[in-house]
């Protein structure tokens, strides 16, 4: 038996209505392995914590989280707290002290969900993207002066390492290498940004010649916004910076059928520090604690952690189960057409996974 402590940080809004579906389907999946055990600890960190101690999270927040072996993270951001101080308070510093360079976004439309293009099926919606996740147009470099004066200016430089480049591209050579396809797309805008993209296509051809089982192709970030929309089925992996990978992931959770759907990993890949996943989606706050916010992305976010973890039949059984549940189409939540509660449709991903084990 592998035992794992696991912290969680359900968040703000519908991140909790989630997490918590998250954290039960966990619970369900590693009996029915019979190999893992997850010991969850809970933080009660986000906006609310921050009405009440003017932070986000405690000064010594992340010595506390380094030592645990993953973090489930439900969401950031509610209307009490302006936006970037929520996010500069909670999220960003985690990826960014945890070095969790990658952030793997699969973009897959799962069984039976309609997605949104005419004549696109399951078959033609499934690659993967790699969003730089510590630098780039998030490195939070930069500065105001001049307050209120008609002098005023606001500056957000984006800073793109050699170092930063190169890992997160050759992160997206070595994914690839392993798929079938083998195909990688790189997300550019060379011909506006005659330094930072330059520099990256750059380090994006210097590496094709290790990988010569790799097909390289590389697109301006607005031609591959319409590509994702009128060819997805040419796209495999696709890697990009932080600002693109955000903005990309987005349209990828539409081409899903729903921004409640898809996860991310945010991953330290040496293992050095704990990696977070997390639903792609937000807060929402239209929507917190009314029940019916669709709990499959926090829930897939869950496999992904057991992946990462190295238990791959555990999340493969997690996903066949959720996968079950779109599939039947009974129960699901407003997002997809459905009337089913955010709670209905974690109790029908783990009656499957009973189901299997019967
Ligand atoms: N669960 C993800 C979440 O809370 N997202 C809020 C957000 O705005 N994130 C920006 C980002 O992923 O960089």
């Amino acid at each position: 038996m592998k035992a794992y402590r696991i912290a969680v940080i359900p968040g703000d809004g519908i991140g909790v209505d989630t997490i918590d579906e998250a954290q039960a389907t966990l619970d369900v999946v590693t009996r029915a392995h019979g190999g893992i055990r997850l010991e969850f600890d809970r933080f009660p960190w986000g906006c609310t914590y921050y009405l009440n101690h003017h932070e986000m999270m405690p000064s010594d927040g992340l010595s506390i989280l380094s030592g645990y072996e993953s973090i489930l993270f439900g969401a950031v951001g509610y209307p009490t707290v302006p936006d970037h101080v929520s996010l500069w308070g909670l999220l960003l510093p985690l990826r960014q002290h945890f070095d969790q360079y990658i952030n793997l976004r699969p973009v897959k439309l799962l069984d039976g969900i309609p997605g949104p293009l005419r004549d696109k099926g399951p078959a033609d919606i499934d690659f993967v993207c790699i969003r730089e996740n510590t630098e780039g147009e998030y490195a939070g470099v930069g500065g105001r002066a001049h307050r209120g004066m008609d002098s005023e200016v606001a500056i957000q430089t984006s800073v793109f390492t050699r170092m930063g480049v190169e890992r997160v591209l050759r992160y997206g050579f070595e994914l690839a290498a392993r798929r079938p396809r083998r195909e990688l797309v790189s997300i550019t805008k060379s011909n506006a940004l005659q330094f930072s993209m330059v520099f990256w296509d750059e380090v994006f051809a210097s590496l094709q010649s290790q990988y010569p089982q790799v097909s390289c192709r590389q697109y301006h970030v607005d031609a591959l916004a319409a590509r994702m929309i009128t060819a997805p089925e040419t796209l495999d992996v696709v890697v990009g910076s932080n600002l693109f990978g955000d903005i990309l992931t987005d349209l990828g959770g539409a081409l899903q059928g729903s921004l409640g759907i898809p996860p991310s990993g945010n991953i330290n890949p040496e293992r050095k520090y704990p990696s977070l996943f997390e639903p792609v989606h937000g807060s929402a706050p239209d929507i917190a604690g009314k029940g019916i916010a669709n709990p499959i992305a926090a829930i897939w976010a869950g496999a992904m952690m057991l992946d990462h973890l190295g238990h791959s039949d555990a999340a493969d059984m997690l996903m066949a189960a959720v996968n079950g549940v779109t599939a039947a189409g009974s129960t699901l939540t407003p997002d997809l057409g459905g009337s089913a509660t955010t709670h209905q449709v974690g109790e029908a991903i783990r009656h499957q996974i009973v189901g299997m084990t019967r």
